[in-house]
């Protein structure tokens, strides 16, 4: 990347987001070190974090553990200790029982209690302090996603010196929605704390907008909110708008190229019994990704024999989530039910139509899956962008394949030139299956080279360098206003 040390103007970078991007290892002697989980959004930022270094304010995953600071490359990591009730509360209550369904559709019923948001709100706190503490002078604060959305507005008052930004990785729900959320006003005033607002869709930012307007004494001029001045605060302005999210494109279609894993995609759809149409569904096991209605609609074309049971295997890899949370318990139980429901009635002896694996895979397997795969499935009923389906895409440097996208997944508004369906309408979905599984091949190239043009255009150094570009050049303006 070039330009990098423009990205922050020099300043110090810090990072804050609810869990720390790395993991615990224990090796055969007992002793512990750390390393940085793969994926995510360590590598979103890391050639930044090579050149500049950063430092990284979040949770270490355990509880009620005290982690001293530890470095890690040229990241200085910053544990945030959470007991167990604040976990149960903030995280897997109000994070994960309210918010999550909330900014999800409410395709689950948000759960609205007293003593969930208290504990936000505190555990906010903490966060917003201990950035507070560590932060060097004028450094470029960026926060992320809906576990800590009051920490902008904290933060500012702790720190006004610094440069603060907030990325919601997840969809800002409609008006009509939010405004069930008993602590609305807050929420919106926790955001606009931030210098820069990141959403992953325009109707994000756009709902954002006019809840903001409505809530508090702001005013939108485009994509800027004005905040007039208070007795305790000049007046200043916040950059609210999308920043769609995106993939380490080349290092997916790296690993794609390498003849081991050519091998294993082969070796994969030969354990399936080489059947003609492997179908492929990868998600979170979360109830937002709308792997019921791809069942159901699988279902339906085997029962009316639309397509071939013996010749078609639908691949369905579940990673194991928030097991902790009731909804997440039932889904699993659901879903697990049809899986053997499913293969009772329609397998036979030697072949299950539906093969399910529920736990999580390295990144040179799950490439290996997106080669060995004719078609990709991604039908969330609510999903903030998907990064599954623009992996797919990263990796088919044949040209070939079929990406089957729910029009409600930020992914959609790139990835036009997938078939595009309402993952509500079984019909539809039935429709494109089937329209996937016989698709030529000069129209899954045509199709894959529009999708494939959409993700190298945007990949993710892409999006990071345009969020840190629009925080720095909203500190630099204003250093130059309060020079003069
Ligand atoms: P998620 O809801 O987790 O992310 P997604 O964007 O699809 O959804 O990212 C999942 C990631 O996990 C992908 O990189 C995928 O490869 C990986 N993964 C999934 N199953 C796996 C398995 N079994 N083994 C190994 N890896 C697996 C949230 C939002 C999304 C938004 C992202 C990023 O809900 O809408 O795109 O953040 O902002």
């Amino acid at each position: 990347m070039t330009g990098m040390q423009d990205l922050t103007g020099g300043r110090e970078l810090v990072m804050v987001s609810n869990r720390l991007p790395v993991d615990r290892v224990v090796a055969a002697d007992g002793t512990t070190s750390w390393r940085t989980s793969p994926g995510g959004l360590v590598t979103a930022v890391e050639p930044i974090v090579e050149q500049l270094g950063c430092v990284w304010v979040g949770w270490a995953g355990s509880e009620d553990e005290h982690i001293e600071p530890f470095e890690i490359g040229r990241m200085r990591l910053e544990p945030v200790e959470l007991s167990h009730d604040d976990v149960e509360r903030y995280y897997e209550g109000f994070s994960n029982g309210t918010l999550w369904p909330l900014y999800h559709d409410v395709i689950a019923p948000p759960e609205y209690h007293r003593h969930w948001w208290d504990r936000y709100v505190k555990v906010n706190r903490r966060f917003a302090e201990r950035v507070a503490e560590t932060a060097a002078q004028g450094a470029v604060a960026w926060i992320h996603d809906y576990q800590l959305q009051l920490v902008p507005a904290m933060l500012r008052e702790l720190r006004p010196d610094l440069t603060i930004g907030f990325f919601l990785h997840i969809p800002f729900p409609p008006r009509g929605l939010f405004e069930q959320l008993p602590w609305r006003r807050s929420i919106i005033q926790g955001l606009l704390g931030a210098d820069v607002i990141g959403f992953q869709r325009v109707p994000d930012a756009i709902s954002f907008r006019t809840i903001a307007e409505r809530y508090t004494h702001t005013q939108a001029l485009g994509n800027t909110m004005v905040l007039p001045a208070t007795p305790d605060a000049p007046g200043r302005t916040v950059l609210a708008q999308e920043f769609p999210i995106s993939i380490d494109a080349a290092a997916f279609a790296e690993v794609a190229r390498r003849p081991e894993t050519q091998q294993r995609a082969r070796e994969i759809r030969a354990e399936l019994g080489d059947p003609k149409t492997v179908m492929l569904g990868v998600d979170r096991l979360d109830y937002t990704k709308g792997i019921r209605h791809r069942l159901k609609a699988f279902d339906e074309l085997l029962a009316d024999d639309e397509i071939d049971a013996s010749n078609i295997v639908l691949v369905q890899v579940a990673s194991p989530s928030r097991e902790q949370v009731d909804a997440y318990r039932q889904l699993r139980n659901e879903v697990e039910l049809t899986v053997g429901r499913l293969n009772g009635e329609r397998g036979t002896i030697g072949h299950s139509p539906l093969v399910y694996l529920h736990r999580g895979y390295s990144r040179e397997e799950m490439v290996a899956l997106y080669l060995a795969a004719d078609v990709l499935l991604v039908t969330p009923l609510r999903d903030g962008m998907n990064l599954v389906a623009k992996e797919y895409v990263a990796c088919r440097e044949d040209e070939q394949g079929v990406l089957v996208l729910s029009e409600f997944a930020g992914a959609a508004d790139e990835l036009k030139d997938a078939l595009l369906v309402n993952p509500h309408d079984i019909e539809g979905l039935k429709a494109a299956f089937l329209r996937a599984t016989h698709m030529p091949q000069e129209e899954q190239r045509r199709r894959m080279q529009g999708m494939r043009r959409a993700v190298h255009d945007n990949d993710v150094e892409h999006w990071a360098s345009a969020f840190l570009g629009s925080m720095t050049s909203i500190s630099e303006t204003r250093a130059t206003a309060q020079a003069n």
